[in-house]
């Protein structure tokens, strides 16, 4: 009885400590909604900030509470309003986003993030925010580097986990509606670097419309892509899934 009691007991308090660390994680890497994180550096002031990145101090402080301009530190970081605008030739077409929510499977249950797909006149801008990617390894023994991450529309809008030691194989194979080689399939993206787990990119692609690639996945793999060995690029295994959505 008494052991139950104690079982019972530090199971809460791991999880408390858990739903800290996650917290904490998430704090790290994590800026509100239009801005992005960016790392002090010597000689910087949110006046010079303001004027580098074509915002206003007022705007830096509002997406800074509870940090003292007056006594920035080298290395902290802060988060910077950002406008993660599509190009200047191509106009916003009518809305029909398309969001993937992007989980971590057994290999990185960490992961956690979205990728936007917005609707233009040509094409699609797309933009991926996520955190929890694993350090980068270099290639070792005839290993390959863990990350840059090998980045990707899979066929099938599915992301169970099947094998543990191989996840996320009901998403299969790269989407490729144009028959291509590998390096050229419309759901072949730029690979994902990670600034200490967290990443953030926006790219432009004319190889599909966000109402084409509903009911896909987007994967997110262990290794670079090589964009060349067929027909997946030797990206490895895949770290994280998240089916494509109407927003
Ligand atoms: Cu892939």
């Amino acid at each position: 009885m008494e052991n139950v009691e104690t079982g019972e007991q530090s199971g809460i308090f791991m999880n408390i400590i858990l739903q800290l660390n996650k917290e904490v994680i998430m704090m790290a890497g994590k800026c509100p909604s239009g801005t992005s994180p960016y790392i002090i550096k010597q000689g910087d002031t949110f006046f010079k900030l303001a004027q580098q990145y074509n915002t206003s101090v007022g705007k830096i402080l509002e997406s800074n509470p509870g940090v003292d301009s007056n006594n920035l530190q080298i290395g902290q970081t802060i988060c910077l309003p950002m406008k993660n605008d599509p190009p200047a030739n191509e106009n916003a077409a009518a809305n029909t986003g398309v969001i993937a929510r992007i989980k971590g499977g057994p290999l990185r249950p960490q992961i956690n993030g979205t990728v936007q797909f917005q609707n233009l006149q040509s094409g699609t801008w797309v933009c991926v925010e996520v955190n929890g990617l694993p350090p980068y390894q270099p290639a070792n023994g005839g290993q390959s580097p863990v990350g840059p991450h090998g980045f990707h529309i899979h066929e099938f809008g599915n992301c169970e986990v099947g094998d543990p030691q191989n996840p996320f194989q009901a998403a299969g194979e790269h989407w490729n509606p144009t028959n291509q080689t590998h390096g050229n399939h419309a759901g072949d993206f730029p690979v994902l670097f990670s600034n200490n787990g967290y990443s953030k990119m926006c790219f432009y692609t004319n190889a599909f419309k966000p109402d084409q690639i509903v009911e896909k996945s987007v994967i997110i793999h262990e290794n670079p892509d090589d964009y060349r060995t067929q027909p997946a690029g030797n990206s490895g295994k895949r770290l994280a899934c998240g089916v494509i959505e109407k927003a």
